[in-house]
């Protein structure tokens, strides 16, 4: 299984680094959920050696109107590098292959996190959240994938924009309202109730995935808590927007 870990892990990185899709995984290995993660880690691992740096993890699947869309049902986390934070508020389109943006919300960590937290141990580790949109690109033909396929692909992640960091510890944040828009025009709007019942939740959830794969959720570092709204495809020459209730806007221009 070793060698073929890695050669998976470099047909998915070549793709991402070339902007071209590639036929599913699944239908030509016989891969697990564990050698999934363990394709996901190589990947990235290419991506240190080229010098990207982790600045956080994102959770998947979190929300029912994601699973439904994608058809998979369980949440998966993935890893997040400096790249992918879009400078200057700009998508530059040809460097991905059919990119979808999806509304989020994004915690900062203020204190290392290396074992399962509960709900009430949250505001302990993290004081700061932002609205946030996560710009999702899978490698695969179609943007269709089984759920070992998609963790293998790290969880589709390509970019993101966080916006100005609100303090957290004062805000209820279990019944946000969302929208996400494209020139204006609102094209998918939820409440942040559609993660996990409570956005909390993905960072108790995340803390025990972490810890599962022997991550730590380090001091610094950010959490994507997942979408509350199918991700819509972006097109060049649009003005992407995030609006969350209480926590204000960002986005991105795609160019
Ligand atoms: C997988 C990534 C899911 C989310 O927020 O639920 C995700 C995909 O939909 O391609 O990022
Ligand atoms: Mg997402």
């Amino acid at each position: 299984m070793n060698t073929q870990i890695q050669e998976m892990a470099e047909l998915l990185d070549s793709a991402a680094k070339n902007a071209s899709p590639i036929a599913q995984l699944s239908g030509r290995y016989n891969f697990s959920e564990k050698d999934a993660y363990a394709i996901q880690a190589a990947s990235i691992q290419r991506r240190h050696e080229r010098g990207e740096q982790l600045i956080g993890l994102k959770m998947g699947f979190t929300s029912r109107a994601k699973m439904e869309q994608m058809g998979v049902h369980d949440m998966i986390w993935g890893r997040l590098t400096a790249p992918m934070l879009l400078e200057n508020g700009a998508l530059v389109l040809d460097r991905f292959i059919h990119p979808r943006a999806e509304p989020e919300l994004c915690f900062k960590i203020d204190k290392r996190i290396d074992r399962q937290i509960g709900l009430e141990e949250c505001s302990a580790y993290v004081s700061k959240v932002a609205a946030a949109i996560e710009v999702i690109d899978s490698r695969y033909e179609n943007f269709k994938f089984s759920l070992e396929d998609v963790i293998a692909d790290n969880c589709s992640s390509a970019a993101l924009v966080i916006g100005e960091w609100q303090e957290a510890g004062s805000l209820d944040l279990s019944s946000l309202g969302m929208q996400l828009q494209v020139n204006g025009d609102t094209i998918a709007e939820g409440s942040s109730s559609a993660i996990l019942g409570n956005p909390w939740e993905s960072l108790v959830e995340a803390s025990r995935l972490a810890t599962k794969y022997g991550l730590a959720l380090e001091a610094g570092s950010i959490l994507m808590a997942g979408a509350a709204t199918p991700a819509k495809y972006v097109e060049r020459g649009q003005e992407v927007s995030v609006i969350v209730e209480q926590l204000g806007q960002t986005g991105f221009k795609v160019v």
